[in-house]
Parts: structure tokens; sequence; C-alpha cells
């Protein structure tokens, strides 16, 4: 039987190339904030799977708990929670940065992160085979200049990560953490709130990693043996080899 994959921030970049990647041997169900993007990958992905959407902001604590409660009992059978919705909102000194962009950073990146969790693990414990991954940043494990929330937000999800293993080891729930380098997505367009020129720039030079790589890489984690749990995983481009040193041509 397929087992079932909770996608959060389903709708672009490592989620949807994840999403797609999973489609042929997991039933889905794809979260977001925008319907119109659910509805589009629910036609596209139904023809490979079962799929199943909700709309809500990792933000709003009640959203997340209501779709989560909205589901039929036949969807709240979920084997696997890919905690993957997160973004930067500026790249700016800490001094100068809007307070609101920090404060989105920590309300999506960590507290959205919980809230879901909070929400899935209770079905998690009920599977045979349950798994979480949590997608962090080298962010996470490196802190670079203009980059104070953003890191310490992924800084967070190693963390909570860690704890999570901790925690969760008696019920045979595993966790994963990805820790992905500089991949080409709507990630630095968000980050530079919707500066193109800025946005691409940030890729120049060099072949980034695709969502789709990030994706191979989820895929891998999870097509392991059953008793086999890895921990964590840091992905970078072949140009990348740490958080601010990239070799450019
Ligand atoms: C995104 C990667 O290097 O921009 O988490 O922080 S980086």
């Amino acid at each position: 039987m397929k087992r079932t994959v909770f996608i959060t921030g389903a709708t672009s970049g490592i989620g949807m190339a994840t999403a797609k990647k999973l489609a042929p041997n997991y039933r889905l169900i794809l979260c977001g904030r925008r319907q119109d993007r659910l509805d589009e990958i629910e036609e596209e992905l139904s023809k490979l799977t079962e799929v199943k959407t909700l709309q809500f902001d990792v933000r709003d604590k009640t959203a997340v708990f209501g779709a989560v409660e909205s589901l039929e009992n036949d969807w709240k059978t979920i084997d696997i929670l890919i905690n993957n919705a997160g973004n930067a909102h500026g790249l700016a000194s800490f001094d100068e940065a809007d307070l609101e962009d920090l404060e989105a950073m920590i309300d999506i990146n960590v507290k959205g992160l919980i809230y879901v969790s909070k929400a899935i693990i209770p079905l998690l414990k009920n599977s045979s085979n349950a798994h979480i991954i949590n997608l962090s940043s080298i962010a996470g494990k490196e802190v670079y200049p203009n980059g104070a929330t953003y890191c310490a937000s992924k800084a967070a999800v190693e963390s909570l990560s860690k704890g999570m293993r901790y925690d969760l080891l008696p019920f045979g729930i595993k966790v994963s953490n990805v820790a992905p380098g500089a991949v080409e997505t709507e990630f630095s367009l968000v980050r530079f709130k919707g500066d193109q020129d800025r946005a691409e720039n940030v890729y120049k030079g060099y072949e980034p990693l695709a969502g789709e790589d990030i994706a191979n890489t989820i895929e891998y984690l999870l097509n392991q043996p059953e008793h086999v749990q890895i921990a964590d995983v840091t992905v970078f481009p072949k140009a990348q080899a740490s958080g601010a040193v990239f070799f450019k041509k």
C-alpha cells in the first residue's frame, strides 16, 4: 500500500518538485497558501496518484489545526511529514532590517513548522513506518552577514530536528534534517521582494541546485530500509563550499 505524505509549501520550489517526484509511489496531501496553484498541481498529479490539497498559511495556528482536523478519516493515515514551507524576507544588516520581515521569518520558518508538526505527529504515531523530514538550510549551520534572523530561524529548525529525533524515538518516528545550499527557486525572488535582477544574480556564474535535486535527496531518505534513519544531509551545488563561498565564473 502507498504511504501518505503531507508536504507543506507544495505549490512551488522544493515542495512542488518533491510532490512531483513522489507522486508515482505515494499518496499526497499537498498544502499551500495559493488555492489556484494547489488546483493546478492537483490536476496534474492526480493522474499519477490520489491527491488531497489543503489551503492554509502555516503562520495561522487555527487554520493549521483546522485543516488537519478537516481531513476525512481515510486521509488521516499519514506516514510522512515534509516540513518544507519556509522562506527568507530581505537580506539586510540586522540593525537596518525591517522588523516585520524578521517576524515573518520566525513566524513561518519556526512557529509554522512547530504548528504543523504538533498537528501531524499524533497521526504519525499510528503509522508503522513514520518519517519527518525538516527542510533546514546551510544557513542553519553557518551564519552569514545580513542573514542573522534567517540563519537563526534555520538554526532553530536544526535544533527542532535533533529534539524531535530524541522525543519521537519511543514512537519509531524517523526524523531527517535536510540542509540545502543554493537552490534556484522563487526563494531569492521572495527574499528580494520581486526584484528579478537581484534574484537572478544570486545564481549567475555557476550551476545552482534545482528543486528536483533536493527532491531526489528526499526520495533517497524515504527509500532507505525501515531500520535506517539518515539524520542529516547537507547538499551544495558543485560550485559551493560553504554558506558564503562560491566559485563563480
Ligand atoms: C537558502 C540558502 O545560502 O541563501 O536557505 O542561505 S542560503
